[in-house]
């Protein structure tokens, strides 16, 4: 890692730089609070995790802030080192001051990105599990989100991950004790040890590698693409669904360009709703560029929604782009021109609403809530570094399970097995390769 000594004293904010009421500053490191008593003046002890008045003094012991401190000695903080937090006015001016002064006087450095959670990590307070969780739940967007990433905070991941470990050490066991005994134990009996075991693990892992299928972006940022033909009404429907008029409507094909997106909430989540160019074949570079963007938004969005006008669901079949990218809904417009063949709409594998039926705007909420309450009900996993060796040991476990109904050389199948559980250490963590865990922390803000 590129940080500097782990007994270093470092200092940053933990909240933004930017005015507000209040303002948290902390330093970590191995100290006593008196050590900066030049700089921050307090009367009588201090009691561990209690919050105390305290005054910042400058070079010339004149008072320059009013606060609180609160002391968390090693080993019982967050990193597992002595904590110092400041509770302060939220004047960024101020606060760059602060620690400016301190750095420049007492032994203390500014901190790098995440390099508080660094130490918690190096000091066993916090797997690397649940510092991916950490950074899910600073990130989070969508309540499910959240969840997830407490999920990982709290270790749930992790025990689950641990779990597979044992089964596959207790199979492991089983292949051991096969070579050593199994002239005692008989060949058939311990062979079918072996293989239920084997059996045992791919179940497990089949879970986990379906929870990695869902791609994490389509939980976490949600998008909701409306696409179709040029004068379909995809603009006309955006706004309606925005309740405001965002995009441009009109009867001119090819008006929509560039997509658009706005937020649209429904039932406590947020999606991303996009009004995209009509698909067509036309001469004008702009427009074609258009094209090319909506086709890269519908290569796996949270929804896909075709937009028809009913007069042109008998023609449906015939448009080229539906068998690259199957609608999951189609919005019908200009019901109230021409009358909906409802007979016609049986034969499609997708539902289709009525955008001119009253209850068309909750009909529509309503699938996508069911929509996103259906997807997340598997769990998908959120980290995208957990979904892609979970695929991996899934690809593994199977080709381990070949060899092993090949009957293949024992030695050959020990490594293979090996190969396994290094990755599944991996996806633990706690053995993370430099570049992974350098990776998460310079994503962290500093003070983090
Ligand atoms: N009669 C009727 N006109 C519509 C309907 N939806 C859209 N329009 C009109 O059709 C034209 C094209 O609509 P627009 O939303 O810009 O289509 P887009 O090209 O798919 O974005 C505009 O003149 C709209 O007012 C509808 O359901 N019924
Ligand atoms: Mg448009």
């Amino acid at each position: 890692m590129n940080f500097h000594n782990l007994d270093d004293t470092i200092i940053a904010l933990s909240t933004p730089q930017s005015s507000s009421a209040l303002a948290v500053m902390r330093l970590s490191g191995s100290f006593q609070v008196t050590d900066f008593k030049r700089f921050i003046r307090f009367s009588g002890p201090i009691e561990p995790r209690k919050m105390k008045r305290c005054q910042i003094l400058d070079e010339n012991a004149r008072i320059i802030e009013d606060g609180l401190l609160c002391y968390f000695p090693a080993p019982h903080s967050y990193n597992g080192q002595d904590i110092l937090e400041l509770h302060l006015h939220g004047n960024p001016f101020l606060l760059s001051f602060i620690i400016e002064l301190f750095c420049q006087n007492l032994a203390i450095r500014p901190a790098r990105p995440g390099e508080f959670s660094y130490r918690a990590f190096a000091n066993k307070k916090l797997a690397f599990n649940q510092l991916e969780g950490l950074k899910s739940l600073l990130d989070a967007q969508s309540i499910y989100a959240v969840h997830q990433a407490h999920g990982l905070l709290s270790g749930h991941l992790t025990e689950e991950l641990e779990k597979l470990h044992d089964q596959i050490l207790n199979h492991r066991a089983h292949l051991e004790l096969s070579i050593d005994f199994s002239v005692d134990v008989g060949d058939e009996q311990s062979r079918q040890l072996i293989l239920d075991s084997y059996q045992q693990v791919m179940s497990t892992i089949s879970v986990l590698n379906r929870r990695a299928q869902i791609e994490s972006h389509q939980v976490l940022s949600p998008q909701i693409v409306l696409y179709g033909e040029t004068n379909s009404g995809k603009s006309t429907l955006f706004n309606r669904l925005l309740a405001h008029d965002r995009a441009i409507v009109s009867d001119i094909a090819g008006t929509t360009r560039d997509y658009l997106s706005s937020s649209l909430r429904i039932e406590r989540n947020e999606y991303q709703l996009f009004d995209t160019a009509g698909i067509r074949q036309t001469d004008d570079a702009i427009e074609w560029a258009g094209i090319e963007k909506v086709v890269g938004l519908l290569k796996s969005p949270f929804c896909r929604v075709l937009v028809c006008r009913a007069d042109q669901l008998v023609n449906l079949s015939s448009l080229p782009y539906l068998a690259d990218f199957p609608p999951d809904l189609c919005l019908v417009t200009h019901t109230d021109l021409h009358k909906l063949q409802f007979m016609l709409l049986t034969e499609f594998e997708f539902p289709c609403l009525d955008v001119h039926r009253d209850d068309f705007i909750s009909s529509f909420e309503h699938f996508i809530h069911q929509r996103f309450t259906r997807i997340t009900s598997s769990e998908p996993l959120i980290i995208e570094r957990h979904r892609q060796l979970c695929q991996k040991i899934h690809q593994l476990w199977i080709d381990y399970g070949d060899l092993l109904h090949e009957q293949q050389d024992i030695a050959i199948i020990a490594s293979e097995l090996a190969i396994v559980l290094d990755h599944l250490a991996e996806l633990i963590g706690n053995e993370s390769a430099d570049d992974v865990l350098q990776h998460l922390f310079s994503s962290f803000c500093i003070g983090k």
